[in-house]
């Protein structure tokens, strides 16, 4: 299957990898994103026929009325969407959080992917097409400094389930792909520090936006049938530890 896939976050990491990986499928893409330098790159990488670009916030609800409903002809026909727009803010526990990183995560993670979604549902719906959902292993497994970054994951993952039985009988798809460590500009936008993002990735090999580019179109090319629900996706080099117990 191809067609047009409306990918937010697009400016970097998983989603421009994913511009490019669906593009070269045969797909046509709309990439959104803050940047619109980097979009445009995009576009002038990978053409205009194939590309268009399109920056506003994902907070700022106005912009994306604005985006979804002026979409040019060419690429109006919205087939998949890919709620890859996210972010972390900051590794501190709960007690010691910024409040205002926290509101910033929801207002993008969860508030700003609703909203897209809920304005491309009729479009989806018309087209029998698909979301995919950027979750993360964070949805599931708890750790020290998640705190509000794992519950946003979580509503990702639980929304993505409970869309699917709203959207029973209308054929549109739904999928959650939770990855683990990618090396992207994750760490460094989550710890505002270069060096703190060069230690974590040092000699891990981490997955890459290319990795998930990948499985984002295994995804999107199963049989029209196929529902695939979720994906959990970890780097070899990433596992599980046990649980903490303090003593007093
Ligand atoms: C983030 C996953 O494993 O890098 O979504 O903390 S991990």
């Amino acid at each position: 299957m191809t067609g047009t896939a409306f990918i937010t976050g697009a400016t970097a990491g998983i989603g421009a990898a994913s511009a490019r990986r669906f593009v070269a499928a045969g797909w046509k893409v709309v990439v959104t994103g803050r940047r619109a330098d980097r979009l445009e790159a995009l576009v002038t990488e990978l053409g205009a026929d194939k590309v268009h670009a399109i920056a506003f916030d994902m907070r700022d609800d106005a912009a994306i009325d604005l985006a979804v409903s002026t979409l040019p002809p060419a690429f109006a026909g919205i087939d998949l969407l890919i709620n890859n727009a996210g972010l972390a803010l900051g590794t501190a526990p709960a007690q010691q959080a910024d409040l205002a990183q926290w509101r910033q995560m929801i207002d993008t993670n969860v508030t700003g992917l609703v909203t897209i979604t809920h304005k491309l549902l009729p479009t989806l719906i018309a087209r029998r097409g698909g979301i995919i959902n950027l979750s993360s292993v964070a949805a599931t497994y708890p750790y020290r400094g998640g705190n509000v970054y794992g519950g946003t994951k979580a509503f990702v993952r639980q929304f993505s389930l409970d869309l699917r039985s709203d959207l029973h009988g209308t054929g549109v798809r739904v999928t959650s792909i939770e990855p683990g460590m990618v090396e992207t500009e994750f760490t460094l936008i989550r710890t505002g520090s270069q060096a703190a993002s060069e230690r974590l990735y040092d000699g891990t090999s981490p997955m890459t936006g290319e990795d998930i580019a990948e499985t984002l179109l295994w995804v999107a090319s199963q049989p029209a049938h196929l529902n695939i629900n979720a994906i959990e996706l970890m780097p070899v080099s990433q596992s599980f530890a046990g649980f903490q117990i303090a003593r007093h």
